[in-house]
């Protein structure tokens, strides 16, 4: 329970943070003075960090003996009329957690690290092995199969969903 408390209490101080920088560029708001209403304001702005039309689900961990790098699978569904893009993974578990995309070229398998992956409006985009996944290095506890690993992913809007990763053996191919 602890830590799961944790875990939401930095998700909100990061919501709070990218929702306050698009209204720097509105002047009126700008020029109001601090007043209770300002602590309001940014209480909403946190609310709304929180996604109403962004899911993941399925998300699962192939766990390897350190220092191999363990990876996350997982489903991106998107119910909104525009199009998502995917900023970044983390989780308390692991002190490096990166996005990446294996790609297959005259039959060399090879890793590159991606940024703002797209996930088309009321559509999904699904992380396979093979293909998108979430690289995750320096555990920071052990990561035991059949436990569950909670993460965070952070979409360019400002809003953030968090999932629950199942751990999985090293030999596992797919959910
Ligand atoms: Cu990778």
């Amino acid at each position: 329970m602890k830590r799961v408390f944790v875990f939401a209490g930095l998700a909100l101080v990061g919501g709070a943070a990218m929702a306050a920088s698009p209204m720097q560029g509105m002047k009126d708001q700008a020029a109001q003075p601090m007043s209770m209403n300002h602590t309001a304001q940014a209480m909403t702005a946190t609310a709304t960090a929180v996604s109403g039309t962004l899911t993941v689900s399925g998300c699962w961990i192939r766990s390897l003996p350190e220092p191999t790098p363990s990876a996350a699978y997982f489903i991106v569904h998107n119910s909104g009329s525009t199009v998502a893009k995917l900023a970044s993974a983390a989780s308390d578990a692991y002190g490096s957690v990166m996005l990446h995309e294996t790609t297959t070229d005259a039959g060399m398998s090879k890793m590159t690290m991606v940024h703002d992956i797209a996930v088309p409006a009321k559509g999904v985009l699904e992380f396979k092995p093979g293909g998108y996944h979430a690289m995750l290095e320096k555990a920071r506890r052990p990561i035991v199969v059949g436990t569950s690993v909670p993460m965070v992913f952070s979409f360019d809007s400002g809003e953030k969903v968090r999932a629950s990763c199942e751990v999985k053996p090293a030999t596992t191919l797919s959910r």
